[in-house]
């Protein structure tokens, strides 16, 4: 099974996809963590990735779907943090969801208003979070990103979560989100209320 984290920069997928990841036993693959990794080993790939991060520009779409087709199997669930970022990322997706003998159950989608994101990015203060990288990744997001909401909304597998709020609260909102605790997600999905 696979769940999917999707949300604009800084709208706290990587910080709930741990707590979920933690919680149900799922495989936590972060494409941003994956990267930052390699950028530090200065892998051939790392040195790459570096200049497209720190330009607040998408890592080529060859390079993060080779990450994930590495990793995925099918015998353990993954929650995929940050991946697909574009159409033709979820396109990639579907192919290894296939090879790999695995299921979409869910894709959640948090939405952050734009101003509480810049604030929480200028905080955080990582490498990629200077203003002009903001607004860059801000930008990306709304051009290449956002188009997957409507996408996964067509087939039915989109769950909106309020990203705002207490950090425990919003993680009680993507449990509610993904079905009962540590029970395998039914298909079609219940309806939220
Ligand atoms: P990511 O590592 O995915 O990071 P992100 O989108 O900036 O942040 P996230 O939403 O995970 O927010 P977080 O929990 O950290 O991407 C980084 C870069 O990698 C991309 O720009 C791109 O270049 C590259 N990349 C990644 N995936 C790619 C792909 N598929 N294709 C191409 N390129 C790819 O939270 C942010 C901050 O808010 C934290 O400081 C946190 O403590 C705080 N926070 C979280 N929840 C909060 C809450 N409820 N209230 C207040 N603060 C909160």
């Amino acid at each position: 099974m696979i769940i999917v984290f999707l949300g604009a920069p800084g709208s706290g997928k990587g910080t709930q996809a741990s707590r979920l990841a933690a919680r149900r036993h799922m495989v936590h693959l972060s494409t941003g963590d994956l990267l930052r990794e390699a950028r530090a080993r200065g892998t051939p790939l790392g040195r790459l990735a570096a200049e497209h991060l720190d330009a607040g520009r998408l890592v080529p779409d060859d390079l993060v779907a080779g990450l994930v087709a590495e990793r995925l199997n099918e015998g353990d669930d993954f929650l995929l943090d940050g991946f697909p970022r574009n159409i033709s990322q979820a396109a990639r997706l579907d192919d290894l969801i296939r090879e790999a003998g695995q299921t979409l159950a869910a894709v959640v989608f948090f939405e952050v208003p734009e101003g509480e994101l810049v604030r929480r990015l200028v905080k955080r203060a990582r490498s990629d979070d200077t203003p002009d990288t903001i607004r860059r990744r801000l930008h990306v997001y709304a051009e290449e990103t956002a188009p997957l909401i409507a996408h996964y909304e067509d087939r039915g597998v989109l769950r909106r979560v309020a990203g705002v709020g207490d950090i425990e609260e919003i993680a009680a909102r993507v449990a509610r989100a993904v079905g009962d605790e540590g029970e395998a997600l039914t298909w079609p999905l219940p309806a939220l209320d």
